[in-house]
């Protein structure tokens, strides 16, 4: 597997050379410079690609290239975003970067509701809480039939919660759901996100997976012609918040979208923490099933609770099978050498970490995404991995 680091560019507090001393080989970065709609322009693509190679390393992955919101409604200037997303797809190929993560969610990207959620060694995880969300959701956002998306149980707990909380946690709370998160797409005010909702609540899963579905029959083709491989990202967490369409959940979300344009150019990020978030979502029979069709993973684990809360938990401690999951990219890995397919290696990239040891207390860190915790768990993800590979070695040598 190719080992990579998200790197948030020359902005980012970790600097290249961290990241190869981390071990890493492969960056995941974006430009994120370019207004979310633009073309990207291949002179910009080139010297972000030079400035990694320049530190020895390869820019394996782009996450992401964002997706407009006016793409996954269908409204407004769309035709032309689109026109603009294949040629930033052209100019990434040119420039021979292949693989290209993004997502469609709707209005907000990842969400979490505590950053700073702290473990018993005194590190810092990220951490969604139903109870909270659903507290800011329907007693401070207001929304209008909000109380129906949570069971009695949760609504108990969130005004319980709501109750308890300062007017400081309230803002910070409100900061963390809607202000974005780092890589992440939609920095909203309360009005804005109250309009944002309004337009894509209507919408409906069947029109929201109509108009990924159409992109995706647009772009696929181009992306083909340009050899690159899109690689949708899950939904983070992988559930409807806001009453919103969620569409890239499941199994049965990843096997439709794949169907909907069947051509190798048409992929996944598997993102362990994201689908793993579900108890229905079978991480190793998924790897397994859609293999083919993975080119980027997230490894990442977290703890679950009953009403959908969870953490994430250190990489190898926590309910998601990491030594399965990798097991089953490494055969996926192996058959693609054995077939002799160009650029068979899957990118893996510690997703996450805690925040821990000297990095704690630090300012400018961008959470999840600090130096040690990322180091650690890509240190304890190398060993599954060499541990893995040696035994396949052994056994092919008796
Ligand atoms: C969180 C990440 C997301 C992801 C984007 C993909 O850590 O997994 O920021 O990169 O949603 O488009």
């Amino acid at each position: 597997m190719k080992e990579t680091w998200r790197w948030f560019g020359p902005k980012d507090p970790i600097s290249l050379q961290h990241i190869k001393q981390a071990g890493a080989t492969g960056i995941v970065t974006s430009l994120h410079h370019i207004k979310t709609g633009e073309v990207w322009p291949i002179a910009d693509i080139l010297e972000r690609k030079k400035m990694i190679e320049d530190n020895g390393l390869e820019w394996a992955v782009i996450e992401s290239i964002p997706l407009h919101n006016d793409i996954k409604t269908r409204t407004g200037n769309y035709q032309q975003l689109i026109e603009n997303y294949k040629q930033s797809i052209r100019n990434v190929g040119t420039a021979g970067v292949y693989d290209v993560c993004y997502n469609f969610m709707p209005v907000v990207d990842w969400t979490r509701t505590n950053l700073t959620y702290t473990l018993p060694n005194n590190a810092q995880a990220l951490r969604f809480e139903m109870s909270d969300f659903a507290a800011y959701d329907v007693y401070i956002l207001k929304r209008p039939g909000a109380e129906t998306s949570y069971k009695p149980e949760v609504l108990a707990k969130a005004k319980t919660r709501l109750d308890a909380m300062s007017n400081e946690e309230k803002t910070l709370l409100e900061k963390n759901i809607i202000a974005g998160l780092p890589g992440g797409e939609g920095s909203y005010d309360r009005d804005g996100i109250r309009a944002a909702i309004d337009q894509f609540i209507k919408m409906g899963d069947a029109g929201m997976r109509a108009n990924l579905f159409a992109f995706l029959r647009e772009i696929i083709p181009i992306a083909e012609e340009a050899g690159v491989r899109m690689a949708i990202h899950p939904d983070d967490p992988p559930f409807s918040l806001f009453g919103l369409p969620r569409v890239v959940s499941t199994a049965d979300d990843a096997r439709a979208l794949l169907n909907a344009a069947p051509r190798p150019a048409n992929g996944l990020t598997l993102c362990a923490g994201s689908y793993g978030a579900r108890c229905d979502n079978d991480l190793v029979a998924m790897a397994r099933e859609f293999g083919e069709r993975i080119y980027f993973v997230h490894l990442r684990n977290i703890k679950r609770e009953d009403d959908g809360s969870f953490f994430e938990s250190d990489h190898l401690d926590g309910d998601n099978d990491m030594v399965g999951l990798i097991d089953a990219l490494l055969d996926e890995e192996q058959r693609r050498q054995q077939a002799g397919v160009k650029l068979p290696a899957i990118s893996m990239r510690p997703d996450h970490g805690h925040l821990m040891g000297d990095d704690l207390g630090k300012t400018g860190m961008n959470p999840g995404y600090s130096y040690t915790g990322r180091m650690k768990g890509l240190a304890e993800l190398r060993g599954v991995i060499h541990a893995l590979t040696t035994l396949r070695e052994r056994s092919l040598r008796v």
